[in-house]
């Protein structure tokens, strides 16, 4: 029995749940409030979801989280064989870790309904054991959330309308995608599934503002989103034998804003910055908060570039346009995290992936 620190409407913890459920692997769901001592001492950062393993060890992030325990398995990878394929899977997963947060947290905390529905939650799950009246909890609650990643991560009324674009482009791109298959890269999930399944699963599929614009806009999304939670390990239907034209939509998108911010949080991290500003499709956001951990992102992409052969790179390069995604292989984007630079994840010593959680 698996330990899971967590919330049952927080983004990466539905990530890794989808997960469990696929591997049929038990798990107890536990508040992190509360626990925030016994977290910081084994996984090394509070954040959700962190997990314990029978044996007492501690992991912490989803990504390598999902790696290590699919490394466990027998049987069928959802990591593609297929070296492009492959790769493919691992930048969709970083686009919808790393992009789609912020609209995820924007649709939820700048509308009232979506405000008040994921703060009365919160309150109830993780402070019940706070003697405070519900309504200042649920006020504190969203109050941090709204100035930290909100506003405190570049959402205003100028960027506010981009933002939503972001999303409303991610659930089209894909709409077309399972018009043309059951899941993002063939007939079984792989980790560009589990990935999505971050932001559509707890935001976008269940906060009454985006889950209506998904229902309504992009229905085969909503039922993709059904059909992961409910999918099996078992059965190895065929992947993609090559990239198509709804993934090369796709694709085009985490090029055009992924691999942008990408860099430019790298080239301010490498600079000592705490916050930069970036343009993103013709859109200017500013002063939003530098992170170490995406740096890290970053070097796990380019390394993972790096490890393909000619005909893998061939093969991919007429999908992933320039000059955004040569962040991916250019030599003068390469920038030093120093973070897990012994390769220990997800055993190492986590870090939040701004600062010390919510970017102040
Ligand atoms: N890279 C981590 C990110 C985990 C994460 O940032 N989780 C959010 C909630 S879904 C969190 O704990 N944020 C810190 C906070 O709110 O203080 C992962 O994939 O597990």
């Amino acid at each position: 029995m698996l330990r899971v620190f967590g919330s049952r409407i927080s983004y990466y913890t539905g990530k890794l749940e989808t997960y469990l459920r696929f591997r049929s692997l038990d798990y107890e769901l536990l508040p992190t409030i509360g626990n925030e001592r016994r977290l910081r001492e084994g996984a090394g950062a509070v954040q959700m979801p962190v997990v314990q393993l029978a044996d007492g060890r501690w992991m912490s992030d989803s990504t390598p989280i999902l790696a290590w325990l699919d490394a466990q398995q027998a049987g069928p990878s959802i990591y593609p064989e297929d070296p492009a394929l492959r790769f493919i899977a691992l930048l969709l997963e970083d686009y919808a870790d790393e992009w789609l947060w912020r609209p995820a947290m924007h649709y939820r905390w700048s509308y009232r309904q979506d405000r008040e529905h994921a703060s009365g939650l919160l309150a109830d799950e993780l402070t019940g054991h706070i003697p405070l009246p519900r309504v200042v909890k649920r006020l504190l609650i969203a109050r941090r959330q709204l100035r930290g990643f909100v506003r405190g991560d570049g959402v205003d009324e100028t960027t506010r309308r981009h933002v939503e674009r972001s999303a409303l482009e991610a659930f089209a791109r894909l709409e077309a995608v399972f018009a043309e298959r059951r899941f993002v890269l063939g007939g079984t999930a792989t980790i560009a599934d589990f990935g999505f399944m971050g932001p559509m699963l707890r935001h976008f599929g269940q906060d009454p503002t985006p889950s209506e614009l998904m229902r309504n806009r992009a229905p085969g999304v909503y039922a993709w989103v059904g059909r992961m939670w409910n999918h099996r390990a078992g059965h190895t239907p065929a992947l993609l034998p090559a990239v198509d034209a709804p993934l090369s939509g796709l694709l085009a998108e985490v090029c055009a804003t992924h691999l942008v911010q990408l860099r430019e949080n790298a080239a301010a991290y490498a600079r000592g910055l705490g916050r930069y500003d970036q343009e993103i499709q013709g859109c200017r956001y500013r002063r939003v908060p530098t992170s170490r951990y995406r740096v890290w992102c970053l070097e796990q992409l380019r390394r993972a570039w790096q490890a393909l052969d000619a005909t893998a790179r061939d093969a991919l390069r007429p999908h992933l346009p320039e000059p955004e995604a040569a962040v991916l292989w250019d030599a003068t984007a390469a920038v030093d995290s120093g973070y897990d630079p012994e390769g220990r994840a997800p055993f190492n010593r986590a870090i939040n992936v701004f600062g010390r959680g919510v970017p102040r």
